[in-house]
């Protein structure tokens, strides 16, 4: 069955129509980055950076990184762009853009997240490593695909129930990350921890500004929920979406997250810029191994 222009909108250069690349700039390993930023800060290490492009939040670049090729893309903020650049990369590996036929031969791609968080638990403290080895979804976007059970609903009942989970919301899901990536990237120093993300920086992560959050206990529920020994360790906005979706479309993915934020002591880093440049240079030795 041939993809009608509709579904799999490519430009007229023949680049998928979000990320503007096409299927030769991808790599097999990608970084994601939020920030548009960052990309530059991940490739100034590389060998060669072959291509580069860039499109509304989308930066890509692609080059090698001690004789290894990777793809180096920023997401933007949020779990709605991540429904976009992981099914357009899938697209860009696995979808025949000539026939629009998907292939018979699939790729899965390393997926590696390189993001900033907030901890909700006091002993983890600003400047940590942190890999995620779950992540709690708020976001909904695996509720919209067949999920084929890999989600833990056992995890996911139970925290609503915890939470007394207001039903307006979006139930949340529960996905693992892939443990052969998890093994190459864990150290002694590296936090493992079961990152909740969430559709936005201040309500939906428990921050009051000048708004009243609906549920004021949010952080502390979420932070004093366990499912078999394990806590929730810090909140961001891209993990679930990233770990769902490459699950599904048969990818392997791990997110590793600089804590920015302790929200139990309200602290935050002195200097973010050094906390990211040392997420980035752990995770670049971990791929060069
Ligand atoms: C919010 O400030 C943003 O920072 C975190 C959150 O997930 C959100 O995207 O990650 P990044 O630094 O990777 O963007």
């Amino acid at each position: 069955m041939s993809l009608e222009s509709s579904e799999l909108v490519l430009n007229a250069d023949g680049s998928v129509y979000h990320l503007n690349l096409k299927p030769e700039h991808l790599a097999e390993t990608v970084i994601t980055v939020g920030d548009p930023g960052r990309v530059d800060k991940i490739t100034r290490y590389f060998d060669e950076v072959e291509f580069k492009i860039q499109k509304r939040e989308f930066h890509t670049h692609t080059g090698t990184y001690k004789g290894k090729r990777i793809t180096v893309i920023s997401t933007g903020i949020g779990p709605d762009n991540i429904d976009i650049v992981l099914n357009e990369l899938d697209a860009l590996a696995n979808i025949d853009f000539e026939t629009r036929q998907i292939k018979d031969k699939l790729t899965s791609l390393e997926i590696i997240r390189i993001g900033t968080s907030g901890s909700i638990q006091e002993e983890i403290p600003v400047d940590s490593i942190l890999m995620s080895e779950n992540s709690v979804g708020f976001d909904g976007v695996l509720h919209f695909y067949d999920s084929k059970d890999i989600d833990n609903t056992r995890y996911a009942d139970a925290l609503a129930e915890h939470m007394n989970w207001y039903n307006k919301k979006s139930y949340p899901y529960v996905v693992s990350c892939d443990e052969d990536l998890a093994s190459k990237f864990h150290k002694p120093e590296v936090f493992k921890g079961t990152t909740a993300t969430n559709i936005g920086f201040y309500g939906p992560q428990g921050r009051a500004l000048r708004l009243q959050l609906q549920d004021e206990k949010m952080n502390d529920k979420l932070g004093s929920f366990e499912f078999e020994g394990k806590k929730i360790t810090n909140l961001e906005m891209e993990t679930s979406a990233i770990y769902a979706l490459s699950k599904l479309l048969g990818h392997k993915a791990l997110s590793m997250n600089i804590i920015l934020a302790n929200r139990p002591s309200g602290k935050f880093a002195s200097a973010p810029g050094k906390s990211v440049e040392k997420l980035i240079q752990f995770c670049l030795d971990r791929l060069a191994e």
